[in-house]
């Protein structure tokens, strides 16, 4: 799938590409992990500030008792708020959905306190109809899908995505939706490209997992990270660009990659919104918009959607 996907992803014709999914190797998490504490990189600790806050008024949107679904098994610390309060109105079920093994069990851990931790390891969308198979009878159910990773996806496919939530739950039942919002373009550039070049090394990790896996020559020198605004369809692209003419072998994939001086590798788009778009959104996909958090120090929003 891989070795698939970087084949494929490389041999575009117009703009070569490949999937930001391949970010996270355990180096590639620990680079992200390191992102998130960066200075100019506000958006997890918004997502976090804010989540503290809503918690203690999420309950007064929900039929109780309510079952917790998060998609991505999400810090600990941010989820806590929100199983604790709601526990306060009974016991709290949740089944944190992820592909990593590793991530469930430390999410587990740091959780299991708060509530009955149910780890399911999977894709968002199977996970979430296993949830919702299992929740306990007469439970209605919030969906966690917060910290922006919405942001990752093409809009039409973001707008699919949330159709597809909302067809595994029934009226009543909520999504708690993250997404990062438009802000002033050095501010998002700095995000994207920190001076300490973090970012840029969890970028140029993507061709060094290529060669530790693929066997792949790419020699990560001959690349420069780059952070763009596309005005346009509102996103921070992610490309690494080529210094100089070159051809990469990629062994386990069978394939060699020429690139031209200055030839970009596009590998992430971090969509931003405002905030008024999340509501039209929602509506679009059969959600209504119960409330919305906004923060004033990094423009982030978290909004509750009805179903
Ligand atoms: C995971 N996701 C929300 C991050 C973002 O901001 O779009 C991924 C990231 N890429 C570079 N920095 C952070």
């Amino acid at each position: 799938m891989f070795a698939q996907d970087v084949r494929d992803g490389l041999s575009q014709p117009v703009q070569k590409q490949l999937p930001c999914q391949y970010f996270y190797d355990e180096v590639g998490s620990a680079l992200f992990e390191a992102i998130t504490v960066l200075p100019e990189y506000g958006l997890t600790r918004a997502d976090a500030r804010l989540i503290r806050r809503l918690a203690p008024e999420v309950s007064g949107y929900l039929p109780m008792p309510v079952a917790v679904t998060e998609l991505g098994s999400g810090s600990g610390s941010k989820t806590r708020w929100i199983l604790e309060s709601l526990g306060q109105h009974g016991p709290v079920t949740y089944y944190p959905i992820d592909h990593s093994a590793s991530a469930l069990a430390h999410c587990e851990r740091e959780l299991a306190p708060f509530a009955a931790v149910h780890p399911i390891e999977d894709t968002y969308l199977n996970g979430l109809r296993t949830a919702v198979c299992r929740k306990p009878p007469g439970h209605s159910m919030l969906v966690l899908f917060v910290g922006s990773t919405i942001g990752n996806f093409e809009r039409a496919a973001a707008q699919d995505f949330l159709h597809d939530i909302r067809a595994c739950l029934v009226p009543g039942d909520a999504l708690l939706l993250g997404t990062d919002l438009i802000k002033p373009l050095a501010r998002m550039i700095c995000a994207y490209d920190d001076p300490a070049g973090v970012t840029a090394a969890f970028n140029l990790n993507l061709l060094a997992r290529i060669n530790r896996e693929l066997d792949a020559d790419f020699v990560l020198r001959n690349f420069v990270h780059e952070a763009r605004w596309n005005e346009h369809q509102r996103r921070i692209e992610m490309h690494l660009r080529s210094r100089e003419a070159q051809r990469v072998t990629i062994r386990a994939a069978d394939f060699t990659c020429e690139l031209a001086k200055d030839e970009t590798i596009y590998t992430e788009s971090c969509h931003k919104f405002h905030a008024e778009e999340i509501c039209d959104m929602a509506t679009e996909a059969g959600f209504e918009c119960g409330a919305q958090w906004l923060d004033e120090a990094w423009p982030f929003a978290e909004s509750l959607l009805i179903a």
